[in-house]
């Protein structure tokens, strides 16, 4: 039998809801759509064929309902990985401990995470409104390394390689490597999505190597990470959340796919001219043929 969690630990609202996504077990489903933006939430449940819970606290909007028979909740995560260790904590919260008893259920129930966000291309080719699967999130934001059995994440040939070919300056956290689940990205290739790894950035100035007032401490970064081979992977775009996703995910036992769209091309300068209507034909594409 596992120890009680303390209040403290496990934090829980008046009705027995985790802290900051208000979520009961009977409120969640497995399969888990997370959208960085809130305004996204309404966007993606206008597909469902039914609604029957929605709940908001902060930037987290919960929507559940049903497509096709098959029960969805999709959820906004706000921007950044921090944000990402506070949902998926509180979502593997909802799914495997009881909340009740204040202690891990003994069987493990998997969750299915598939992010639809934007995302910058690190590829010239790969233009505004094209949509790529994340084969790996390549992390800078240095979440995993708080967690207890993470090292292979980051104590591998593809990080050491890119360490020393990008010099990637000791006083940033180190970069980790996490992997989609097989399955859903397998599925993903299939439908014809662009797939490559996609670097998770603290932030989306400086750390993505954007200048406007502020000099950057590394000017050819972005020109590094797109040069970048390791065996046949090359980096394809940024975006603030798939390493966390992954990397959490794969400490958990819970199975995740990011498939981002592509709104700016960082080496052409272009941005999308209808950036929220590629973003509903993604939606549409993702509820159809990847769930
Ligand atoms: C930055 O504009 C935000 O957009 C991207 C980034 O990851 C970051 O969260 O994703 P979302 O469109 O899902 O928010
Ligand atoms: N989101 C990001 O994080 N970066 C971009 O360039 C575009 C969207």
């Amino acid at each position: 039998m596992s120890q009680f969690l303390a209040a403290s630990e496990l934090v829980l609202n008046p009705d027995g809801s985790v802290y900051h996504c208000n979520l009961l077990p009977e409120n969640l489903a497995d399969t888990i759509i997370l959208v960085g933006d809130p305004g996204r939430v309404p966007v993606v449940s206008s597909f469902f064929d039914s609604i029957d819970f929605k709940t908001q606290k902060r930037e987290i909007v919960t929507h559940t309902g049903t497509k096709n028979g098959k029960r969805i909740s999709v959820i906004s995560t706000g921007m950044g990985t921090d944000n990402i260790d506070i949902v998926v904590s509180e979502l593997d919260a909802v799914a495997n401990i009881d909340l009740v008893k204040k202690q891990l259920k003994p069987a493990h129930r998997q969750l299915t995470f598939i992010r639809m966000g934007t995302s910058g291309s690190l590829q010239e080719d790969v233009a505004p409104d094209s949509f790529v699967a994340s084969t790996h999130g390549l992390g800078f934001d240095g979440l995993v390394h708080y967690y207890a059995n993470s090292a292979h994440l980051s104590d591998n040939p593809f990080v050491e390689k890119f360490i020393e070919e990008v010099s990637w300056d000791k006083k940033l956290p180190k970069p980790y490597l996490a992997p989609a689940n097989a399955e859903l990205l397998a599925k993903a290739i299939s439908l014809g999505f662009h797939a490559g790894v996609t670097a998770t950035a603290t932030g989306f100035y400086g750390p993505q190597g954007r200048v406007l007032r502020l000099g950057v401490q590394d000017k050819e970064l972005n020109e590094k990470l797109s040069k970048f081979r390791f065996e046949d992977q090359k980096i394809v775009n940024f975006e603030m959340e798939t390493s966390g996703i992954y990397g959490l995910s794969n400490l958990m036992g819970h199975r995740a796919l990011t498939i981002n769209l592509i709104v700016a091309n960082r080496f052409t300068g272009q941005f999308s001219k209808d950036y929220k209507k590629s973003m509903q034909e993604l939606i549409v594409r993702v509820i159809d043929t990847v769930l």
